[in-house]
């Protein structure tokens, strides 16, 4: 079947900075490099400030603007809902859209609270019945290393996996004076590094594992209690603007772990690793050899195979860059790299292939689930003075 003849879904998004546009990006290569057995229509985006997502819908080729995210919901030309909003929208607006029988994406983490992520995981549910398919936006699973280290550990390479390291390091808090943005406040964002980047790391290392973490012991800090009300900020400096208020969230989260295979593990999420932008470094040991990963250097793959004679074992720097490695084949001749918004349209693709052969999307909300889990039980932990937490598994 040609593109020309492939049945259209229409994609409606609730958000337009960062994430909106990564995901609309996303969409928009999904069409032109994959050719989907669903296409998708950028048919509406909606936001509060109504100039703003008219600038993102004409850079980006969205049809229509709404303001107000219940009207685009409503609309009979939107299928699916992708959620690109703060934390304390995610699940109103979800359970909105698939109340209303639209297809969801959320971005991560799911919600706020445990409370929440449960009414979602059990609307999904409900909406299966009618072939309603929901995921959950943890992009980074789609990075071609990644997915490709998911499936040599699948495939027994590793062995038993023994120890799973993991950090994601970024160092855009580390001036005193960036402002009080909506990710610092508790009530917009649920918790600070923690969520927003530590949630990324438990999710990769659950994915490539195939196992779950069990249970935690957790320690984190607010380094710089009070931040400028507003301001912009230039890199690592601010501009300084009149009246403070207080941070709500923690800068920082430190935790051991201990996944369901027997697996110890440490993890690491941060926005005060000065240097690092956004180093997701994972290391996973097994008892067949090794596997390491470093965003920052996101087209390598580094692996240990024990198997190899002594005098030629060795980590190999796997150039992930091959049409035969996942996902590569859609884009570029051999070697020629990708980037981060690359995931972005894998994970748009995969979505439309699952909805278009009536299957459920990975991960799915009740995988949003679990990872609120882990986080509410690491900040159980920290809370504590780093009690061991064990986190309530969800039945394989
Ligand atoms: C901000 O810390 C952020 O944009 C995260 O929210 C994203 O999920 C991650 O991709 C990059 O960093």
């Amino acid at each position: 079947m040609s593109s020309h003849d492939r049945p259209t879904i229409g994609i409606g998004m609730i958000g337009y900075s960062f994430m909106g546009q990564a995901h609309s990006h996303g969409w928009r290569n999904a069409r032109s490099f994959f050719d989907p057995a669903l296409m998708p229509e950028l048919v509406v985006i909606s936001g509060r400030d109504g100039a703003a997502a008219s600038d993102v819908a004409r850079r980006f080729g969205w049809r229509h603007v709404e303001t107000d995210w219940r009207e685009l919901i409503a609309r009979d030309d939107v299928d699916l809902v992708d959620i690109c909003t703060p934390g304390d929208t995610h699940a109103e607006i979800a359970l909105a859209a698939l109340a209303a029988g639209k297809h969801v994406l959320c971005e991560k983490p799911l919600a706020n609270t445990v409370e929440e992520a449960i009414a979602m995981a059990d609307a999904a549910n409900r909406a299966r019945a009618d072939g309603i398919r929901s995921m959950v936006g943890f992009t980074y699973r789609r990075v071609p290393a990644i997915t490709h280290a998911r499936n040599l550990v699948r495939d027994g390479r590793i062995g038993e996996i023994r120890h799973v390291r993991a950090q994601y390091l970024q160092d855009w808090l580390t001036d005193p004076e960036s402002p009080l943005t909506w990710r610092l406040r508790k009530d917009r964002a649920g918790s600070g590094a923690l969520g927003d980047i530590g949630a990324h790391v438990i999710d990769l290392t659950q994915f490539i594992t195939g196992e779950q973490l069990a249970g935690v012991s957790a320690i984190t800090e607010t380094f710089v209690k009070e931040r400028p009300l507003s301001g912009a900020v230039h890199g690592l400096r601010a501009e300084v603007s009149e009246g403070r208020g207080q941070v709500t969230v923690d800068d920082a989260a430190v935790f051991v772990g201990r996944f369901t295979g027997g697996a110890l593990a440490t993890f690491e999420a941060t926005r005060f690793a000065t240097g690092r932008k956004n180093a997701i470094r994972l290391e996973i040991n097994g008892s067949g050899g090794s596997i390491a990963f470093d965003f920052e250097d996101m087209n390598v793959l580094s692996f240990f195979d024990a198997s190899a004679p002594a005098t030629e074992a060795g980590f190999t720097r796997i150039l992930v860059t091959e049409p035969e490695h996942p996902y590569v084949g859609g884009w570029w001749p051999a070697g020629h790299g990708l980037g981060y918004e690359h995931a972005f349209t894998h994970q748009a693709v995969d979505l439309l292939e699952a909805i278009a052969e009536g299957r459920d999307p990975e991960p799915s909300f009740a995988d949003g689930l679990a990872i609120q889990r882990a986080l509410a039980a690491v900040e159980t932990s920290a809370a504590s003075g780093a009690a061991w937490t064990p986190i309530e598994l969800v039945a394989a």
